[in-house]
């Protein structure tokens, strides 16, 4: 067992990004949400796969091409084995979460009809909205909004209201990128399921941070971005059950994703090629398959539990402090380590660019999540979100640099 300072000195290590000087200060990364860093197991990943296996997967029967296809295959079933689904063909490579939550939005959407419904949450990021509202025009179908409670907190009632017979799908984060807020998505999927209705779950904050079992979960349908779990840009996941994922259209169409092609028609490859047309990231793939390993090694109860004490942390020494408003629920067990907050005088635009002087990198604005922030009557937030490599030092360094930009303003410390 690694003493605390050993891990932290072992993440300084593995991740060359966290001995960087910004503005001549050491780095205090603290943009998590937005993307994680990678570790020298990811760019090896990279740096590899281009050095000894790159060629087109799945064309040419070159054994450098077989090669490729073995690594992209490999990759597929490992990230199959990280969230336990139960086969390798339900894991479509996609770019990011946006892009399978547009894949799901439009060909699950195409299976719906004029009546029927679509429930989503306020709380959701704009990725798993405008997709929805771009199935209700095309389909004329009702886009309906669930809304937390003053603890930030979806009730269930709110669903028995909302989720109707007529709702054919229900989407929701797993976790907020706002206010942390983690939802309890077994019990809403059975809610949503008892209805009739398929369930999606926007992953993109909780498979980086929350053991994650699509089937214990019981989601029909699962997105993450590998960039939120130390993996480059450009290479994402959507998870969907065989079923269900063999019974819908296609989502892009042309190479790759066919079996015979005539002048006036086609028909489709079989799982997972059907939803992935053109020339797939199997670099990133690989890299993605990488960061599993790499996060595989930590534990993701590791992962929970650091992230908690850091989120404790933060929470007490923002609470010592007046001027701090909160935009999250106080109780750990109900949210991660993302915090969005205030502060009384100054704008979180100024706070960024002030605490980036000391070498701080965190979020100001409104997180991709407008509906939620009208919903609370804000125009922006500061946000702070932490990954495993995150130390108490960097809370302590934030507060200090939260003074310096109040004093700045003219408040005293
Ligand atoms: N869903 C949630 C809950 C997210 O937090 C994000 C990205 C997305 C979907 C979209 O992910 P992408 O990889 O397709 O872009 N969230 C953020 C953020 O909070 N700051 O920058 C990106």
């Amino acid at each position: 067992m690694k003493s605390k300072l050993e891990l932290e000195n072992k993440y300084k290590r593995d991740f060359p990004i966290l001995k960087e000087k910004i503005n001549g200060k050491e780095l205090v990364y603290l943009d998590n949400a937005a993307t994680t860093q990678k570790p020298e197991a990811v760019l090896d990943a990279v740096y590899n796969y281009n050095k000894t296996m790159n060629a087109n997967p799945h064309r040419g029967a070159h054994s450098l091409s077989v090669r490729a296809t073995e690594a992209y295959q490999e990759a597929r079933d490992n990230v199959r084995d990280f969230i336990n689904a139960e086969h390798s063909k339900e894991i479509i490579f996609t770019r990011n979460t946006t892009e399978s939550l547009n894949l799901i939005a439009y060909s699950l959407g195409e299976t719906l009809n004029e009546g029927d419904e679509v429930v989503v949450s306020v709380i959701e990021h704009h990725s798993n909205i405008v997709p929805w509202q771009q199935l209700a025009k095309r389909k004329n179908i009702k886009l309906k909004f669930l809304y937390p409670d003053e603890n930030y907190k979806i009730p269930m009632t709110e669903l028995e209201e909302k989720i109707t017979d007529k709702t054919k799908i229900f989407s929701i984060s797993q976790m907020s990128n706002v206010t942390g807020v983690i939802n309890p998505i077994k019990e809403m999927a059975e809610y949503a399921h008892k209805m009739g209705a398929l369930v999606v779950v926007d992953g993109a904050q909780g498979a980086p941070h929350i053991k994650t079992d699509v089937r214990d979960l019981n989601a029909d349908f699962y997105a993450f971005s590998g960039h939120k779990m130390l993996a480059p840009m450009g290479i994402g996941v959507l998870y969907g059950k065989k079923v269900l994922l063999e019974q819908i259209p296609p989502f892009l169409t042309g190479g790759g994703m066919i079996e015979y092609v005539d002048e006036q028609s086609a028909s489709y490859a079989p799982l997972p090629e059907k939803f992935e047309a053109g020339t797939p990231n199997a670099e990133g793939a690989v890299a993605l398959s990488a960061a599993v390993d790499y996060l595989r090694d930590i534990g993701l109860d590791y992962i929970e539990e650091k992230e908690k004490e850091l989120t404790a942390y933060a929470l007490e020494k923002m609470n010592e402090l007046d001027f701090f408003e909160i935009a999250g629920p106080t109780d750990l067990e109900d949210r991660g380590g993302i915090i969005s907050f205030n502060i009384k005088g100054v704008h979180p635009h100024d706070l960024a660019s002030i605490v980036d002087t000391e070498g701080i990198a965190l979020r100001s604005g409104y997180h991709c999540a407008q509906p939620l922030m009208k919903y609370f009557d804000i125009s922006a937030t500061g946000r702070i979100s932490f990954y495993f490599y995150n130390t108490k030092k960097d809370i302590d360094k934030f507060i200090s640099a939260v003074h310096k930009t109040r004093e700045v303003f003219g408040y005293g410390s």
